[in-house]
């Protein structure tokens, strides 16, 4: 494995292969050999184009060769940030092709993310989309040039473009090596980086491609970032595309807008986070649009209330499936067609027959069978630690590799994992993960702030919002949050990441141990941490 990885120990990794588990396959074998049984299938289409597998696999070599005409050697690290458009797909498989790591950016990250992920994947390149309507990705990749002066920026539909000249021909990868880099949701400081090998990550793909029923009729919609792993290997568009289906790309969730789109592609599967799913089942009350087609609507990344469940399965019919995962790895899914009481009830079951899991309390011991602790996990795609982060990983995994979700679950008697609380730091607005340590970092570097306390309130709709807590330098007017939303911004941080609220306090309540109670912080404002 790459450098900088915690590989699965030798033993396991054996067992893994001859249980099946790990095939010895790449994701561009996968490609290519899709293409040779699929050619002329459509593949992949956005607002403005369609590809059939064989012209999928032919981009994809472009693009290979293109890569490498601009210096990107195998194994180089690429941070790709593109929202769900065909070129999503050419450039990650022409990643793939030419033995290059995509490093799978969010479409909101902005100059401090990009400029992170960038260094600490030690990125050669950094590919953007041509043009975007709303958002100057070409300004973004000019400020992190200025950081970051060796970083070749790599424009997507450019590398995409037909060329005169032959494909070059790539060395194949090995399967047991990084295939990609998924951002974690994060705990502490800057996001951290999950590599996943293509052993993994195809085995992760295809079980849950398995668990889905996913055949080559399906038709599955990208309407969550194809950059996040729920939308790209859970089975998203690459499970869907080993499944010989055929995917549809988009970056607007909106429900008239993807009702339209999955009346007139036949839409069969999709998955969305729980506020989406609520308001696509709250406007099928008065669309017309034909939504026959829609066999699975996975939902997950946060809590799914069971009334919220109720609702999506009274607007759409009984193809709600609940969505436990992690880009860590661990997938939890309730099966298609499961009773009721699980559908709503549950977040679902572990993938794999070899997916090991503990709940355990704060000495990591484990707790009564139904009792509430926390969810220790390792298996066949779940990694054993994050990329060139050591310390990180020794607090992040247990010394026998479980990795520590941060998340309080239960198990029901069926094996059904039910998500009660979490002890991570971290703030979940909508699915969209926050690091509390990483906002307060940046709040600490305003003059007029001198400490601050990320926590998170309850909010109707997204389930949570963020709420800093600040505590402002002695002697200054303290800061309002339209200063510090001002500031977060210009200092280039992600939208999402920036708090809701804010509320200035002259000191933080500490726990027994002299630790900021965030606990105590939060209940000040009617929540609970
Ligand atoms: C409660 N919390 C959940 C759920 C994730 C599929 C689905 C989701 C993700 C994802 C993913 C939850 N109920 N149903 O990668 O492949 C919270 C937990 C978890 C964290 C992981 C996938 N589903 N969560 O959300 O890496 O706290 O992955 O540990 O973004 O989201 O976040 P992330």
């Amino acid at each position: 494995m790459l450098d900088g990885c915690v590989p699965w120990p030798a033993e396991l990794a054996e067992r893994y292969r001859q249980a099946g588990f790990w095939r010895g396959e790449t994701l561009d074998d996968l490609l290519r050999r899709r293409a040779i049984e699929r050619g002329d299938r459509p593949v992949a289409s956005d607002a403005t184009h369609r590809l059939s597998y064989a012209e999928l696999d032919d981009a994809a070599s472009r693009v290979a060769t293109a890569l490498s005409r601009a210096g990107i050697d195998p194994r180089d690290r690429v941070v790709v940030q593109l929202g769900n458009t065909v070129d999503f797909l050419t450039v990650f498989f022409g990643l793939q092709r030419a033995g290059a790591i995509p490093v799978l950016a969010l479409p909101m990250h902005r100059r401090s993310e990009i400029t992170h992920l960038c260094g600490l994947s030690g990125a050669t390149g950094y590919v953007i989309p041509g043009h975007h309507p709303g958002f100057d990705y070409r300004g973004l990749a000019g400020d992190v040039r200025a950081a970051l002066p060796e970083l070749k920026v790599l424009i997507a539909d450019e590398l995409a473009a037909p060329s005169p000249s032959r494909n070059a021909e790539f060395p194949r990868t090995d399967p047991s090596d990084v295939a990609l880099m998924l951002v974690s949701g994060g705990t502490t400081g800057l996001p951290k980086l999950i590599p996943r090998t293509h052993d993994d990550y195809v085995y992760n793909l295809r079980a849950s491609a398995e668990t889905c029923r996913l055949s080559g009729d399906d038709v599955y919609l990208a309407a969550l970032p194809a950059a996040h792993n729920f939308a790209l290997g859970c089975p998203g568009v690459l499970g869907t595309i080993d499944a010989g289906g055929a995917v549809v790309l988009t970056d607007i969730a909106a429900p008239d807008e993807a009702f339209e789109t999955i009346q007139r592609e036949r839409v069969s599967v999709t998955a969305l986070v729980p506020p989406t799913a609520r308001m696509w089942a709250e406007a099928t009350a008065w669309s017309d649009e034909d939504l026959s087609s829609m066999r699975l609507l996975q939902v997950g990344g946060a809590r799914l209330l069971p009334e919220h469940a109720r609702l999506v399965t009274d607007a759409f019919g009984p193809v709600l499936q609940q969505v436990f995962g992690m880009a860590e790895g661990l997938l939890n899914f309730t099966e298609p067609g499961a009773p009721e009481e699980i559908v709503l009830h549950t977040q679902g079951r572990p993938l794999s027959p070899a997916d090991e899991i503990r709940v355990v309390d704060e000495n990591d011991d484990d707790v009564a069978p139904g009792d509430v602790g926390q969810l220790l996990t390792r298996g066949p795609y779940t990694p054993r630690g994050y990329y060139r982060a050591p310390e990180h990983n020794a607090a992040s995994f247990t010394a026998d590799g479980y990795y520590r979700t941060g998340d309080l679950v239960r198990v029901t008697r069926t094996g059904h994992l039910v998500v009660e609380g979490r002890v991570k730091d971290q703030i979940n607005r909508g699915g969209d993960k926050i690091a509390a340590a990483e906002v307060e970092e940046h709040l600490v570097a305003h003059p007029a702030v001198a400490d601050a306390a990320v926590v998170a309130t309850p909010d109707e709709l997204l389930g949570e919002r963020s709420c800093a807590f600040v505590i402002p330098a002695p002697g200054v007017t303290p800061p309002d949050r339209a200063e510090l939303a001002a500031f977060l911004s210009d200092r280039g941080v992600a939208a999402f990441k920036i708090p809701d609220r804010v509320e200035v306090v002259e000191s933080f309540p500490v726990t027994t141990v002299g630790k900021t109670d965030k606990r105590a912080l939060a209940e000040r404002i009617g929540a609970t941490a």
